[in-house]
């Protein structure tokens, strides 16, 4: 493996792309996605292998025969590259590099190296950088115990000389670094992220009076563009995948006196690999924190359905799938088959159909998420102690007050409030609640 896995970077690299799909199951668009990330990643596309499979080739994943023919192509097209839309074991890796003769990569490894070169803030980051240790750890303690044996039989050590797996995040000098050190390495970045984590957490706490709303969806979705088309925050947007790794927030005021808090976050793709979500985990925490989901869907991408449910498998796995959700069909403007558009919007009868480019249909998007954030109104009356400042002001943000009363320790109010901030005005445990009219 170490012949050509100098470097994980596939940048300018000249590449072949492979898909092995199930025989029975749908063929899909697996390579039309993995061009895209392929070539969000810098390389050139010259070449595409589609393969149809019974079972899995223990040694080569694709049969034998294949494989040659695989060989032969990355011969004529002059290939640096070989990129799986499956994910491989390392032995797989080891066993189609021998026989192709140039550096094969999977679709996760082929992920992270996008996450590594858009990262951009600290924690990003570092996130990518656990999930590339995490991801390759396991692979180099085989490739190790592999490699201590070259080095026992006299050979260079195992170290430097050889080579290991370098990637775009840890950096080249990955070269150097043995198990122990990955190993020291992850415990180091966990306890960095983990302050980080903290800061975050008096962050999120600190705009706790407010409603917030977290943009979701597949990658170039149009997330970003509608976080600047609403509230002019001039993020990096950009038609490549994974334009965004690190989440902004902004105020925005979807209605007369309506102030919302709107986040965006990293976009989602199928077979997220899991590495990723896992240290991705506290950028997504905007998504947990969220009162409201809004939920992009690119409805001029053939696949639109496909990748809503893969967005909706990934909220699940970050413990969001019973989230308040509002769907938002952008891009209407470029929609190239109105029957598609129209089945997506008999399928999700509450969804909003905009433009966040034209600004079509943004009127419509600001009365629906008023009506969320609002739900059905409510008259309570609310009694709390004179310390407990954050039920008066809770109420002030996100309601009406109508009536203040105080007596001695504690204040009486009466105000509207909807139905859905009701949990929030719970959580900051006024001494009592009394819903005067539904
Ligand atoms: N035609 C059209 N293009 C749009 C619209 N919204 C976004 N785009 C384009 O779609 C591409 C992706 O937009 P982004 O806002 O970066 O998408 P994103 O969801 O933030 O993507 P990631 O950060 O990669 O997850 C860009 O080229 C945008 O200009 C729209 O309503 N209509
Ligand atoms: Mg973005």
């Amino acid at each position: 493996m170490e012949k050509f896995r100098q470097t994980l970077k596939v940048k300018k690299e000249r590449a072949i792309l492979v898909a092995a799909v199930f025989r029975g199951t749908d063929y899909g668009d697996d390579l039309a996605e993995l061009t895209a990330l392929a070539e969000s990643a810098g390389a050139v596309v010259v070449d595409r292998f589609q393969q149809k499979i019974r079972k899995i080739n223990p040694s080569t994943y694709i049969g034998k025969g294949k494989t040659n023919q695989l060989a032969g192509r990355v011969k004529k097209f002059e290939a640096d590259v070989v990129i799986f839309d499956n994910d491989l074991s390392p032995g797989q890796i080891r066993e189609l590099e021998e026989i192709v003769e140039v550096k094969v990569l999977d679709r996760s490894e082929l992920i992270l190296d996008i996450f590594a070169t858009r990262a951009k803030t600290r924690q990003a980051k570092l996130q990518v950088e656990l999930a590339q240790l995490e991801y390759t750890y396991p692979r180099l303690t085989r490739m190790w115990s592999h490699l201590d044996s070259v080095a026992g039989a006299g050979g260079a050590t195992a170290a430097g000389t050889v080579g290991g797996i370098g990637t775009r995040g840890p950096g080249e000098q990955q070269l150097e670094i043995d198990r122990r050190l990955v190993s020291k390495r992850i415990t180091e970045l966990k306890r960095e992220l983990s302050n980080i984590d903290r800061r975050r957490i008096r962050e999120i706490d600190g705009r706790k009076g407010l409603f917030k709303i977290c943009l979701v969806g597949y990658t170039n979705a149009g997330k970003s563009t509608l976080l600047n088309t609403l509230t002019d925050a001039g993020v990096f947007v950009e038609d490549r995948l994974f334009a965004t790794l690190d989440t902004r927030t902004r105020r925005w005021t979807p209605a007369k006196g309506v102030e919302v808090l709107l986040s965006d976050t990293i976009g989602f793709v199928k077979n997220l690999p899991h590495q990723l979500v896992a240290s991705f985990r506290a950028t997504l925490e905007e998504a947990v924190n969220a009162d409201l989901l809004m939920h992009v869907v690119d409805v001029s991408n053939s696949d639109a359905l496909k990748q809503i449910e893969s967005v909706n498998h990934v909220l699940i796995e970050i413990d969001c799938g019973e989230k308040p959700i509002l769907q938002v069909l952008n891009k209407v403007d470029v929609v190239r088959n109105i029957s598609d558009l129209e089945t997506l919007q008999t399928l999700y009868r509450d969804a909003v159909s905009i433009s966040a480019r034209t600004r079509f249909g943004l009127d419509s998007l600001c009365e629906a998420v008023t009506a969320k954030y609002k739900g059905t109104e409510l008259l309570l009356r609310v009694t709390s102690s004179h310390s407990n400042g954050k039920v008066q002001s809770f109420l002030r943000a996100r309601g009406r007050i109508i009536k203040e009363q105080y007596s001695d320790n504690s204040v009486l109010i009466e105000a509207q409030l909807g139905r859905n901030q009701l949990p929030g005005l719970k959580r900051l445990r006024p001494d009592m609640i009394e819903i005067v009219e539904a």
